[in-house]
C-alpha cells in the first residue's frame, strides 16, 4: 500500500491523434491510460494535488516555453485542424548564425516549443500538464525532507513527462513532472537527489536538465536509442555529464528484445552508482512501457521484472517521490504500476 496522488485535470487532455511519418495516427498516450491505473490502485488511499506557485517549475524550465504551452491554445488560429500542430522547426540549420526572432504567426511558434509532430496540443492540454505538476510537488510536500525512514508515494501524473527539455517538449510530454520534483526535493532541503528513469523509452528531457549539476544523478534504462528507437539522438553511454556535473548521468541502453534478467543486471548497477553518489531522496520515472506487451518498445520485460525492479530500489532506503511516465498497454498498465510500487513498498 503507498499512498496515491491525483489531479482532477489529467483525464481533460485528449490528444486526439499523433501526427507520425506525415500520418494522423491514433496515438497511444489517452486519456483511458488514468482510469486503467486508478481502478488498479483502488483500494489504496489516493489524495488530490493541492496548488502550487510556478517558482520551481519555471526554475526547471525556460518561461517562454511554459508561456508558450498557457497560451498557445487560446492564441491558435482558425486553419480547420482541431489540434496544435506544428510544421516548421527552427532547427541550428535553419538559422544559421541569425537571431531565433519571435514568430507573428502562432502556427510558427509551435515548432519553436515543440520537437516533433506526434505531441499534439488541445483545450485541456494545459490543465492537465500543469495540473500533473502540482501531483509531482504535492508527493514531494508528503514525503517532506525526511530522511531517516524510506517513506514512498505514487503520484499519477498525466501527460508524462520525462522527454521536456529546458526549453522543448515532445514524446507525448509537455511538462517535466520527474524534473521538477527532483528540483523540489533539492529546495527541500535533500542534498542529492537521483532521479531513476525505468521508461523503455530514454528521458532526453530530464537529461538535459540536470545534465551540468553534479547534485541531482540522472540514471536511466532504456532502448538503445541507436538502434533506431526515440528519441534517436540522447540516450547513449556515452552521455555522462558535462562540467560539473560531469560523471553525474548514467545511460544504460539496451538492445530491443532484452528481457527481465538483463534489464534487472542494469537496474542493479544503478541501484550501486545511487549508493555510490550517496543520493538522499529518489524520483521514480516510472515508465512501464518496457513491459512485453507493450505497443510503444521493444523490451520485453515481465510484471514480476517490474515488481523486481521495485524491490532492487527499495534496498536504497531513501525518501521516494514515483511518478508515472509511460506504459500504453491499456489491459496490463494498472497491473504493472501495481506490482512496480508493491516492490518498492516490499510487499
Ligand atoms: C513518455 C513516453 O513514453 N513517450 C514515448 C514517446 C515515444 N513515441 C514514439 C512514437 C513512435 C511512433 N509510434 C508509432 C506507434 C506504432 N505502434
Ligand atoms: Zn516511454
Amino acid at each position: 500500500m503507498i499512498c496515491v496522488v491525483r489531479s482532477p485535470y489529467s483525464e481533460q487532455h485528449v490528444p486526439g491523434a499523433e501526427i507520425w511519418l506525415g500520418t494522423k495516427t491514433p496515438g497511444t498516450e489517452v486519456p483511458k491510460r488514468v482510469s486503467a491505473i486508478a481502478s488498479a490502485l483502488a483500494d489504496w488511499p489516493m489524495v488530490e494535488a493541492t496548488s502550487h506557485s510556478d517558482e520551481v517549475l519555471c526554475a526547471v524550465h525556460d518561461f517562454a516555453l511554459v508561456d508558450h504551452l498557457r497560451t498557445i491554445w487560446s492564441r491558435w488560429g482558425d486553419y480547420g485542424v482541431e489540434r496544435v500542430v506544428p510544421y516548421l522547426f527552427p532547427t541550428a540549420g535553419l538559422l544559421g548564425d541569425l537571431p531565433l526572432r519571435e514568430p507573428f504567426a502562432p502556427h510558427a511558434a509551435a515548432g519553436r516549443f515543440c520537437y516533433d509532430t506526434m505531441t499534439l496540443i488541445g483545450p485541456g492540454t494545459w490543465e492537465a500538464a500543469r495540473g500533473a505538476i502540482d501531483v509531482a510537488l504535492t508527493c514531494v510536500d508528503l514525503i517532506g525532507a525526511k530522511t531517516s525512514d524510506a517513506a514512498a508515494i505514487y503520484g499519477l501524473t498525466r501527460p508524462p513527462g520525462h522527454h521536456v527539455t529546458r526549453s522543448a517538449h515532445g514524446g507525448s510530454c509537455y511538462l517535466n513532472n520527474a524534473a521538477v520534483a527532483a528540483e523540489a526535493l533539492r529546495r527541500a532541503g535533500h542534498p542529492r537527489v537521483v532521479i531513476v528513469d525505468v521508461d523503455a523509452h530514454h528521458g532526453n528531457g530530464t537529461q538535459d536538465i540536470f545534465y551540468a549539476r553534479a547534485d541531482v544523478l540522472y540514471a536511466s534504462v532504456h532502448v538503445d536509442p541507436g538502434a533506431g528507437w526515440f528519441p534517436h539522438y540522447a540516450g547513449f553511454a556515452d552521455e555522462v555529464g558535462v562540467g560539473a556535473g560531469a560523471g553525474a548521468n548514467l545511460n544504460l541502453p539496451l538492445a530491443p528484445g532484452t528481457q527481465d534478467m538483463l534489464w534487472l543486471d542494469a537496474i542493479r548497477k544503478i541501484v550501486q552508482r545511487v549508493i555510490d553518489f550517496g543520493a538522499t531522496a529518489l524520483v521514480l520515472s516510472l515508465g512501464v512501457d518496457a513491459a512485453a506487451d507493450d505497443p510503444e518498445s521493444p523490451l520485453e520485460i515481465t510484471l514480476d521484472g517490474y515488481h523486481r525492479a521495485g524491490e532492487l530500489l527499495a534496498v536504497l532506503g531513501v525518501p521516494t517521490v514515483a511518478l508515472q511516465e509511460g506504459g500504453y498497454h491499456l489491459p496490463t498498465l494498472g497491473a504493472l504500476v501495481r506490482a512496480s510500487l508493491q516492490g518498492l513498498t516490499r510487499r
